[in-house]
């Protein structure tokens, strides 16, 4: 749609009692991703880095970053020249680490699960770490030593043997001190002084110098998804990955109650994410009054951010969606399944039961999204293209894989034996029948 004529930076608006069933379908529908098309252009990244290694990385990023390097990797331990800052930056950092730490590391599942099924037979499970990760870290239109905290911390917890953390230089080839600082705290082995496709490739194959890893997280945009959705599907490099990632996005539930501006300020910090940016405000019970207040906030505030180019790309393909309570809100954002939630409204916590969808919810007026995106604790790798119905953000046990294991005693196999052998009967395994035949007959003698 075309901006307004006046130059007034809003959203669409919709009345939710005055759209048709298919109206509804298509709000909740995400922009299309072309995907054949981009595949079709990373897949000759991929399989250039894959065939020539480190020359092919130095060669892409000469060609997309316009950086001439003589090599593609930092090894731990990072010179104290390449992580400088100031004091604020180090310890907004510092704080942000600790409490991303704590929550991370409260996820951590350290304890063996031990269940005795039937007397003698003892089913268990425990966590190892994935040994190699590497992580994804954007670079692009803004710095992100908040990515590389919410993918480095998890990993650390995990207790990750060799964490790979990848992002493209700076015009001078240099990698940014926060993301380098970053890299130092969370214990990354190496960082990859490259990003996009050829970066993810590097770490899916490996090259000379840049070491294969098992699992690739992070965000990015379509080239970086497309390549961890090649690499992943590359059964000759054995890899896996978080989850495909889209436009970030954010739901907004507010009120008659609720303050414009604050409302207004958490769609803007979303809406200036990218020209692509998904921003939904459902409003609900709102008279006509309160919505122009929260609109006039949005152009106000709007107008007067430095990113304002973006927002005005974002904001006109966003859209506002009036509800009559808040029931019908919230069954809304749960088809709509948003990367963020944010529930400006009184009690917002007595709404958490009914939320079924979300990537992470922010509760009341307070809990701005922007303190989840860098500091609060919780993760902002989040599902996003209505994924979050059935993926888990980014969290601890995204680097811990589950073993089980289990041990039957003699009684055991003598109590469980007659189920298994004759299961085995019904599937024509009769090795499998075997194998407890043998045993059986010698306990039943
Ligand atoms: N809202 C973004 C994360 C981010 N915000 C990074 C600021 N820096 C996607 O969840
Ligand atoms: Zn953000």
């Amino acid at each position: 749609p075309a901006a307004p004529a006046n130059g007034r930076i809003e959203m669409q608006k919709y009345v939710a009692s005055q759209i048709s069933a298919q109206q509804r379908t298509d709000l909740l529908k995400r922009p299309i991703i072309n995907s054949t098309d981009i595949m079709g252009r990373v897949a000759p990244i991929m399989q250039a880095v894959r065939e020539r290694g480190d020359a092919a990385v130095l060669e892409l990023t000469a060609k997309f970053d316009r950086v001439q390097l003589s090599s593609t990797v930092i090894k731990a331990p990072f010179s104290p020249e390449s992580m400088q800052l100031d004091e604020k930056t180090r310890a907004a950092i510092d704080q942000a680490y600790e409490n991303i730490y704590r929550f991370h590391d409260a996820q951590m599942d350290r304890e063996t699960l031990v269940v005795e099924t039937m007397p003698g037979v003892v089913c268990s499970r425990f966590a190892r770490p994935i040994e190699r990760v590497g992580l994804y870290v954007p670079g692009g239109t803004a710095v992100l030593p908040s990515s590389a905290l919410m993918l480095g911390v998890p990993a650390k917890v995990a207790g990750c043997k060799q964490i790979v953390l990848a992002t493209p230089p700076r015009p001078d080839g240099s990698i940014v001190p926060e993301v380098m600082y970053v890299a130092h705290k969370v214990g990354a082995t190496h960082v990859v002084v490259a990003g996009g496709a050829q970066a993810v490739a590097a770490m899916a194959y490996g090259t000379e110098t840049i070491p294969k890893v098992d699992k690739i997280c992070g965000p990015g945009n379509q080239y970086v998804t497309a390549a961890k959705m090649l690499a992943q599907n590359d059964s000759s490099c054995l890899v896996s990955i978080d989850m495909p990632a889209g436009p970030s996005e954010v739901l907004v539930i507010a009120d008659q109650n609720s303050n414009a501006a604050y409302v207004a300020s958490d769609l803007l910090s979303q809406a200036e994410h990218g020209a692509d940016s998904q921003v939904v405000l459902v409003a609900s019970g709102i008279n006509d009054e309160k919505l122009a207040e929260i609109e006039e906030q949005i152009h106000v505030q709007a107008s007067r951010l430095p990113r304002v180019d973006i927002v005005r790309q974002s904001i006109p393909k966003s859209y506002s969606l009036r509800f009559n309570n808040l029931k019908e809100s919230i069954a809304f954002s749960n088809d709509y399944a948003p990367e963020h939630l944010i529930l400006h409204i009184d009690n917002a916590e007595d709404l958490i039961p009914e939320v079924d969808n979300a990537g992470s919810v922010f509760v009341g007026a307070f809990s701005p999204e922007s303190c989840g995106d860098y500091a609060s604790g919780t993760n902002h790798t989040l599902p996003t293209y209505g994924y979050s119905r059935m993926y888990s953000g980014v969290n601890t046990l995204t680097f811990v894989k589950h073993i089980t294991s289990q041990q039957l005693t003699a009684d055991g196999l003598n109590r469980l034996g007659d189920t298994v052998m004759r299961l085995a009967e019904v599937e024509g395994l009769e090795a499998h029948r075997n194998a407890v035949a043998i045993r059986v007959a010698d306990l039943r003698k």
